[in-house]
């Protein structure tokens, strides 16, 4: 495995370490998260009962394979906690950018129904300022979305709507489109959640404001564990 993805694997595998029998737990979407599954999938193999919300139909299916139990956010509206990954994470303020991999809608749904969000990255992620290295993505309903694009780019954040392999617009989960916003550094986050929320047309954004409870940041001379500030 290349070391990139074993640092992965060690902080998925030390955020699975927080979850006990008989939780409800997020499942989150992406490459680290998937490595957090098979981890979980190991100790439900072993006897540990939990049951498992998915951010994504791609995490559903593979819980599923893997033998974790599934629920509904209306079967268990409260959940333990969300192990999930994350685009750039800013450790002062435990402020993230979310959605390279198109969940950012359920993965917030899912992480605001958690008592605790647990994210799990390397350190790869974490920066000085968010909006460093990656667009905050912004999903949108597909009528009308180019309005939206006006929009966006008025508040500085050049939108380019994603596209899938064959070209065409990427969908989401929910139907939705994604534009990516690439608005350089952000100087206050919070501010500019707010203004991309009261967009008409905007159905969410990758900024996850206040969210997180505690991030696990794998370095290559070990993990590293930040409680929220
Ligand atoms: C999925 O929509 C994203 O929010 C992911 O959590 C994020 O892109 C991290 O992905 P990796 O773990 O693959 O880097």
């Amino acid at each position: 495995m290349e070391e990139h993805a074993k640092l992965k694997e060690a902080a998925a595998l030390r955020g699975v370490e927080y979850v006990r029998d008989g939780m409800a737990v997020g499942l989150g979407t992406g490459s680290t998260a998937e490595f957090a599954l098979r981890g979980l999938a190991e100790r439900v193999a072993g006897g540990l009962r939990i049951v498992g919300v998915p951010t994504s139909e791609k995490i559903a299916g593979m819980a599923r394979d893997l033998g974790i139990p599934l629920v509904t956010l209306e079967d268990r509206p409260e959940l333990d906690l969300t192990i999930d990954g994350a685009d750039e994470v800013l450790l002062s303020t435990f402020d993230v950018i979310k959605g390279r991999g198109g969940a950012l809608l359920r993965e917030k749904i899912v992480a605001l129904a958690s008592k605790q969000e647990i994210l799990i990255v390397d350190e790869s992620k974490v920066v000085d300022r968010l909006g460093e290295h990656d667009p905050v993505p912004v999903e949108v309903v597909s009528f009308g979305w180019g309005r939206v694009c006006r929009e966006l780019t008025a508040l500085g954040g050049d939108p380019q709507l994603r596209k899938s392999q064959d070209g065409k617009p990427y969908v989401t989960d929910s139907g939705n489109y994604l534009l990516d916003c690439h608005f350089g550094t952000i100087d206050n986050p919070r501010a500019l959640a707010y203004l991309i929320k009261a967009i008409t047309g905007v159905v969410e954004h990758g900024l996850f404001i206040g969210i997180a409870t505690r991030v696990i940041v794998a370095h290559p001379e070990g993990i590293q564990v930040y409680e929220k500030p």
